[in-house]
Parts: C-alpha cells; sequence; structure tokens
C-alpha cells in the first residue's frame, strides 16, 4: 500500500436524495468508521467483521446521534482501491452528509481529492490506467453506444489486446538484444520471418484501432448534423419534430432562427447533436449575415449535412434549389449530405412526381405531419459507419489512446523497414523499445506524475 493516510468523499452527488454514500480508504478507513459507529443490538465492532458484510446502526458524534446507517465492509486487498474501504449510506440530507464527513475529517481522514479513489486503484494495481479512464467515461456516457465503448475498455477489453501485443513484441526485443551480447558469434535468436509475421500483425491492429477513432470519437462526442437551407423551410419545424419537443421558435417569418440551436437525442444508441441554423441566402441585414457565416462554419464542422427545402417551389426554383446542392456537394464532397423537400402535406403526387425528377436522392417529409421523419433518422443512421460498434470491436475514444497509437504506429514502421532493409540488431532495438513505450503509456506500465494528475483531475470528487 502506498498511502498512509485514509480519505473520505462523498461518493454520490451533492444535495439532497433519498441516500447518500459516504466513502472511506484508507489504513484508519474501518478505525475511524468503528470509533463514531454504534450499532443496533448486537453490540459490534466493525473492525471485528468480515469483508463485504454490511451493518445497521448509527453514526454518532459523542453524545450526539448524527443518522441510522448502513455501514459496508470491504477489506483489502479485496476492495475498489485495494486499500480498506468503508462505505456509508446514510440519509440524502445535504447537513447530514456534511455533519458525517465533518466528524471523520476531525478523526484524522483526509479530504479525498478528484478521482483518487481510483487512483489508488490504479497505484495498487486493481485497475490498469485505460481501465481507470473507462470508469471516467462510464460515469459521463449518456447513449447506449458511449455506455458500450466504455464498459467493453473498463473490463479490459483494449487493455488486454494491447498488453498481448506489447508482450510479444518484448519478447522479439528480449531476443534481439541477446543477439547483441553474441555479436562476434554472429547467431539469430530472434527468427526474422517470425518476426516480420509478428510485426504485420501488430501494424493491422494498431491501424484498425487507430482508425476506430474516428468512430469513437464522434460517439463520445455526439455526432453533429447541421440543418441547413434557406430561411421559411421549416428547418426549426424540423428539429422540433426530431427532438419531440418546441425547442426552436417557428414562425411564418423568413429569418425567424438567427442563431444556431442545437440539442442532443439518441438515435439507435449513438448520440445525434442537431444544429439548427439560420436560413442561407444573400441579406443586408447584419444580424442575420453573421447567423449565416455561423452556418457555413457549423456545415464545416458537422459530421451530417440535412439540406432542406420547400416542396411548394415552381419548377424554375426547383432548379435554383439543384443548383444550391450541387454547390454544398462540390464544396464538401467527404462529408454525408441529406437532401430533404419539406412541406410535402401540401403537395399534390403529381408534385411530389415533379420534385423527384429535378431533384436527385431527395428525401420527402413533413416536419409539421411528422411523415419522413423516421425515414430521415434511419438515413442518418446508415451513413454512420458502426459497424465496429456492431460487431463489439475495441474502439479507441480516448484522445491520449490515439495518440500513444499514432507514435507507437510511427515505431512499428520503423522496425518494418529496418526488418526491410536489414538493419542491424542494435538499431532494431532502439526503435522496437520505442515502440513498447508507447504500448505501455496507453495501459499505464509508464506514467508520470503530470500524466496522472491530469487524467485524474476530470474525475469527479469521491470517485
Ligand atoms: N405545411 C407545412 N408547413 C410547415 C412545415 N414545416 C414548417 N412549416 C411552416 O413553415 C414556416 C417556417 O418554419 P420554420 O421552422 O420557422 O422555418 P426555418 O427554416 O426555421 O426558418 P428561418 O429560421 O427563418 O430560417 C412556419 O410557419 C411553419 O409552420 C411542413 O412540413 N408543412
Ligand atoms: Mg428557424
Amino acid at each position: 500500500m502506498i498511502y498512509n493516510d485514509t480519505i473520505v468523499a462523498l461518493a454520490t452527488p451533492s444535495g439532497s436524495g433519498a441516500i447518500a454514500i459516504i466513502r472511506l480508504s484508507g489504513k484508519n478507513a474501518i478505525t475511524i468508521a468503528d470509533d463514531n459507529f454504534k450499532s443496533v443490538t448486537p453490540k459490534k465492532s466493525l473492525k471485528n467483521q468480515k469483508t463485504h458484510t454490511i451493518h445497521l446502526g448509527h453514526i454518532v458524534d459523542g453524545k450526539r446521534t448524527l443518522d441510522e446507517v448502513l455501514v459496508s465492509i470491504f477489506k483489502n486487498p479485496n476492495s475498489y482501491t485495494g486499500e480498506d474501504v468503508v462505505e456509508i449510506s446514510c440519509h440524502g440530507s445535504s447537513y447530514v452528509q456534511q455533519e458525517i464527513i465533518q466528524l471523520f475529517l476531525r478523526c484524522g481522514c483526509r479530504m479525498a481529492n478528484a478521482g483518487e479513489f481510483t487512483l489508488r486503484a490504479f497505484l495498487n494495481g486493481k485497475l490498469d490506467l485505460s481501465q481507470a479512464e473507462a470508469v471516467a467515461d462510464l460515469i459521463s456516457s449518456d447513449n447506449e453506444a458511449s455506455h458500450q465503448i466504455a464498459m467493453q475498455q473498463m473490463r479490459g477489453g483494449f487493455s488486454s489486446e494491447i498488453a498481448k501485443l506489447r508482450e510479444e513484441l518484448l519478447n522479439f526485443a528480449s531476443l534481439i538484444e541477446l543477439e547483441l551480447d553474441f555479436a562476434e558469434e554472429d547467431v539469430e535468436f530472434a527468427d526474422r520471418t517470425q518476426f516480420k509475421e509478428l510485426i504485420e500483425r501488430i501494424t493491422f491492429v494498431l491501424k484498425r484501432l487507430i482508425d476506430s477513432f474516428a468512430v469513437g470519437n464522434v460517439i463520445k462526442n455526439g455526432i453533429p448534423v447541421a440543418i441547413v437551407g434557406e430561411p421559411n423551410v421549416g428547418k426549426s419545424t424540423l428539429l422540433n419534430a426530431l427532438l419531440n419537443e418546441d425547442r426552436a421558435i417557428v414562425s411564418e417569418i423568413a429569418g425567424t432562427t438567427r442563431d444556431t440551436i442545437e440539442d442532443e437525442i439518441s438515435i439507435g444508441g449513438i448520440g445525434f447533436r442537431f444544429i439548427d441554423t439560420a436560413g442561407i441566402r444573400e441579406t443586408e441585414d447584419v444580424v442575420e449575415s453573421i447567423g449565416i457565416k455561423k452556418t457555413f462554419e457549423k456545415i464545416e464542422q458537422s459530421q451530417v449535412t440535412i439540406y432542406l427545402f420547400d416542396a411548394q417551389k415552381n419548377i424554375a426554383s426547383l432548379e435554383d434549389v439543384r443548383i444550391e446542392i450541387e454547390k454544398i456537394r462540390n464544396k464538401h464532397p467527404q462529408k454525408p449530405l441529406l437532401v430533404i423537400a419539406n412541406k410535402i402535406d401540401t403537395l399534390t403526387d403529381i408534385q411530389l412526381a415533379e420534385i423527384n425528377k429535378i431533384i436527385a436522392d431527395v428525401l420527402l417529409l413533413s416536419a409539421k405531419t411528422g411523415f419522413g421523419v423516421e425515414h430521415l433518422t434511419n438515413s442518418i443512421l446508415n451513413l454512420i459507419n458502426t459497424g465496429a460498434l456492431r460487431n463489439n470491436e475495441t474502439i479507441v475514444t480516448n484522445t491520449r489512446h490515439y495518440d500513444a497509437l499514432l507514435k507507437a504506429s510511427e515505431e512499428i514502421q520503423k522496425v518494418q523497414n529496418g526488418l526491410e532493409t536489414g538493419l542491424s540488431g542494435d538499431l532494431l532495438a532502439i526503435d522496437i523499445r520505442q515502440a513498447l513505450y508507447h504500448f505501455g503509456e496507453i495501459t499505464g506500465e509508464i506514467t508520470n506524475d503530470d500524466l496522472l494528475g491530469n487524467i485524474f483531475a476530470n474525475f469527479c470528487i469521491g470517485k
């Protein structure tokens, strides 16, 4: 055990609730809790209780009873932190919570820093760094996809994949370094063909992990979808229909939306952030033209663009729409674009056929009645490559991991080049060590205080 002090913190959100949980971890956790605990009959001391047991009693401050509580005991090393841990479930009054925490502070506990319980768990080898980071991701996950990725990472799916590669590579590094000791004899302990195969396999896995970041990153942050189009075509009405609430102001006056409005919903378990923008058109109005500039910025920043036009337009105007769509496509050829004819509730079948003739791949919709909205959400979902997610493959969501993978991949590339050009063992060994270093950064074999400080500072207190 690394720490001598015992920490305390509220593990549940601050404020009042049905119950609250106060957590203690460290050498004196059980003693401190016991000193302030009076069991409901039979009399018992917490110190003599088995690990993973729960006890009903009162927290007392001298003669004063603070609350009736349940105390859970976890003895080291079988606890979250690997130290002795006590969790006190008390009534969820802010006053009670604070009184109990103050009492423990007076009895020798220290207030825990953000993420300190998980930091201790990491330092005691209960989980590796990427698993610890997944704990934070899990706590902040708010849709099925980000939850699934965090759970997988917390269970160690990602770490074990990296650790396996690291071990195999380490094996070869040792063999090559051994060769250096026998330089005069000119022996080869490390079978170069097998080594090449391993490097190819590592390259393949690294590429898959690196590529997965494109999906992982958007899933974690929500996929931004910009809704654009001329004024009054029904963009805000569509946003409201998607969100199922009156989020944006809708009116028959062109130029109603002047700034951008955003909100997030989950479709098929993935978080999407819809962005309603000001209508695109030539304008003299300064405020509105600022809004329009923002619209273009929003298209840039979005993953998907929805272009909306008014289906009631005459044929000549539909030609203009077609040209406008071409322009957006040419400007952002890589970006998925969904073209929607809105207000089709007012149209005849003949008019609909006309639209289909002029505008290719158009989605017919009525934001007002809701017709076509489900079709639209399905189309959006189809644009996002969720294959990796469906197949439960490892997905990288963490920028720190992504950076380390990129660096590892560079070093592996050097090793591969070295093998092809018959680079000498000592130089090869240096590149392999570098790659190993970056693998170690992900799982935490290689860390420094700054890195740990940064990671755990993002946790909440009590975790
Ligand atoms: N009939 C019909 N009217 C609609 C439909 N969708 C929107 N409207 C009407 O069109 C008008 C403009 O709707 P908004 O949602 O404010 O349009 P907008 O594109 O956000 O407009 P700006 O914010 O000004 O750019 C309102 O009067 C809506 O009620 C639809 O599907 N059918
Ligand atoms: Mg609007």
